[in-house]
């Protein structure tokens, strides 16, 4: 034997067989998700760098074989020897659970994902892990495969003086991961939004497999940069962009915002890089100070007259975009997800700093504090017709029982849970729908053509909109306040338009409303869309169904392309008959069905699609839906 273990070393094996053991413990799930988590728990690494002070850059690369290089041109990992461990610093981040990446005094450790794990976690799930650190003229590298040093960190040969840095390369293990490939464009939105909450600091992806593609991202202005990026495609209501920046009890702020033309709120918040969907005390602090600033303002300078009420925070909110970015050294999430900021003092840091700043800037520009004065006095009166409008209703409703849209052939079944209800594009391919279905359990809703886009509309125009108000009361949660899951009368949602350009924007425009007024039914996953096929095939009495061009080319090389196949291209749902239609799109047993999902650690990235969809700008909405086209799917 000849090697005594201590009890410390003893520990640090079972920490790491235990997050090979419950790898979902520590990285969410050892789905795609999971893998493309591992990425960020090396970056994150590399930022904290970057926020110290000490790396300009990072370099991200996904290699032939889908391991991952990240590169920094930081101090690189310490490569003494930890007394307490009795090993390299280098090998203690590596091999023991949550050491964080504070070494003596000046490491200064801010991000932290919410599971808050890194390097350790990562070399546990990798097949093989290696780093080489470049510090004080001298190479360094070590080994690891499935968590365990291979190698001892070992001088490897000598370099310039001013090359600095850490580069770890790695091979997430196929044992832990459900899938094993990264997806480029997955990592390049998050890679964009780190760059754009880390000023100055720049990013690049590469591909190394055979699509290559490479993506820089650097952003002077930072969350300034961000709020423009958002609002790109928009209508902006005032050209400057709106920045606070301060410290304030151990919190470092910052703020950026501008309003567009839209009537919909969209603000992101984030705590050290990590965005906080759920918000917290950092976005309650800078609701408060706005809506507080802004009506002091809007009485001192006679904006409201003296016998109006204040302006709501959410008509002041109408059409905003903005980014709350903090930095706390112990942020504390809270909630079921643990997605929400809870610090205390976080909520009095944005408060203040925002309230000083945004009364200086509302002085010092009284066009813009004007315009932003006109547009929530818009919202506020139609805040009060919708809420009338919205009464209505409730009385109606109560009166009649339930009032369900005429429309709808609803199913006989009454446990949801069994029931599911397709939203159909047109009276034709509705009456096909309605012959084909499962009367028990499929109940129908025929939609007349385009349906209203809630982007580009106040509230008391949507709530009239005879389209909309058939699916609120179809589908019987209500909506916004009064929004309630299990009244939910089908668990099944499916949007079903035709499969071509057109049907693709009425899915997105019936998707938007359902995000926006129903988020819970998407984030639950009640939503669906129907797959119905681009071409039928015949031959020799034989049919095949075919859902893409890719599968038409192959099941015309199975089958010999000659002139007696007749090949027919459906233009839309409504040249189906009911047979076809549920052969091939509402046969539980064999229809395609695409779950609808949200992915909230880039939700920004999301209202940037529907934006590019929805908004004034005509070439990026017709790119994006040729391209979504193209492939059938709706990717949200
Ligand atoms: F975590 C990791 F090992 F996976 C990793 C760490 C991966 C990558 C790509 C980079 C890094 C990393 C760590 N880059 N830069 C650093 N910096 C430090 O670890 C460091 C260096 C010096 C001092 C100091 O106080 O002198 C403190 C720290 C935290």
């Amino acid at each position: 034997m000849g090697t005594e273990y201590g009890a410390d070393q003893i520990q640090i094996l079972e920490g790491l067989e235990a997050v090979r053991k419950r790898p979902g413990m520590y990285i969410g799930s050892t789905s795609i998700r999971g893998l493309h988590h591992l990425v960020y728990e090396i970056v994150d690494n590399s930022v904290d760098e970057a926020l110290a002070g000490f790396c300009d850059m990072i370099d991200v690369t996904i290699n032939e074989d889908n391991s991952i290089t990240v590169i920094d041109d930081g101090r690189g990992i310490p490569v003494g020897i930890q007394k307490k461990a009795g090993k390299s610093a280098v090998e203690v981040v590596f091999t023991i659970l949550h050491a964080g990446g504070k070494f003596g005094n000046g490491g200064y450790k801010v991000s932290g994902g919410l599971h808050g794990v890194g390097a350790s976690v990562v070399n546990a799930l990798s097949q093989w892990l290696e780093v080489e650190i470049r510090q004080e003229g001298k190479i360094y590298n070590q080994r690891y495969e499935r968590g365990k040093a291979v190698s001892s960190l070992r001088e490897t040969g000598e370099c310039d003086l001013s090359q600095h840095g850490t580069k770890v390369v790695f091979l997430p293990d196929k044992e832990i991961f459900e899938e094993t490939v990264f997806d480029y464009d997955t990592l390049k939105i998050r890679l964009r939004e780190t760059a754009f909450l880390t000023k100055d600091l720049k990013i690049t992806l590469r591909d190394n497999r055979e699509d290559k593609r490479e993506k820089t991202f650097h952003y002077e202005g930072g969350i300034r940069e961000f709020v423009t990026y958002l609002n790109k495609g928009k209508t902006p209501l005032y050209n400057q962009v709106l920045y606070c920046e301060g410290s304030k009890d151990g919190v470092y702020v910052e703020v950026s915002m501008q309003h567009n033309d839209s009537y919909t709120e969209n603000i992101y918040s984030f705590v050290n890089n990590i965005n906080t969907p759920e918000g917290g005390t950092h976005l309650a602090g800078f609701k408060n100070a706005l809506t507080k600033t802004f009506n002091d303002y809007a009485r001192k300078n006679k904006l409201l007259k003296e016998n109006e009420g204040n302006l709501a925070g959410e008509d002041i909110r109408e059409g905003i975009t903005a980014i709350i970015s903090i930095k706390v050294e112990e942020p504390q999430f809270e909630g079921q997800t643990k997605q929400k900021l809870g610090n205390s003092e976080a909520r009095g840091a944005v408060d203040a700093i925002v309230s000083e700043q945004l009364t200086y800037f509302l002085e010092q520009n009284p066009s813009v504090a004007k315009a932003m004065c006109e547009k929530s006095i818009l919202a506020q009166r139609a805040r009060a017709a919708a809420r009338k409008a919205r009464d209505l209703t409730r009385r109606k409703t109560a009166l009649d029982g339930m009032a369900l849209p005429g429309k709808l052939a609803d199913c006989s079944d009454k446990d949801p849970a069994n029931c599911e209800i397709y939203i159909v594009e047109g009276d034709s391919a509705g009456g096909s729908a309605k012959d084909a279905r499962n009367k028990a359990n499929q109940a129908i809703l025929p939609l007349r053509g385009k349906i209203l886009n809630v982007e580009k509309a106040r509230l008391d125009k949507i709530y009239a909109n005879a389209e909309i108000k058939a699916m609120i009361t179809a589908f019987g949660t209500g909506i916004h306040d009064d929004f309630d899951i299990t009244k939910l009368r089908y668990h099944k949602i499916i949007l079903m338009t035709d499969a071509d350009v057109d049907g693709a924007h009425i899915s997105t425009l019936l998707l938007t409303f359902i995000y926006r007024f129903m988020p819970e039914l998407i984030k639950q996953g009640y939503v669906y869309l129907a797959q119905p096929p681009l071409y039928k095939i015949e031959k020799n009495k034989r049919v095949w169904y075919v859902y893409s061009d890719e599968e038409l080319n192959q099941v015309l090389k199975e089958i010999g392309r000659d002139n007696n196949n007749k090949i027919q291209r459906y233009k839309g749902l409504g040249e189906m008959d009911a047979e076809q239609l549920w052969e091939t799109t509402m046969d539980p047993e064999r229809r395609i069905l695409l779950r609808v999902t949200v992915d909230d650690e880039t939700t920004s990235e999301l209202d940037l699609t529907f934006t590019t969809l929805m908004g004034d700008q005509v070439e990026p909405r017709r790119e994006f839906i040729e391209a979504n086209a193209k492939y059938g799917t709706l990717d949200i």
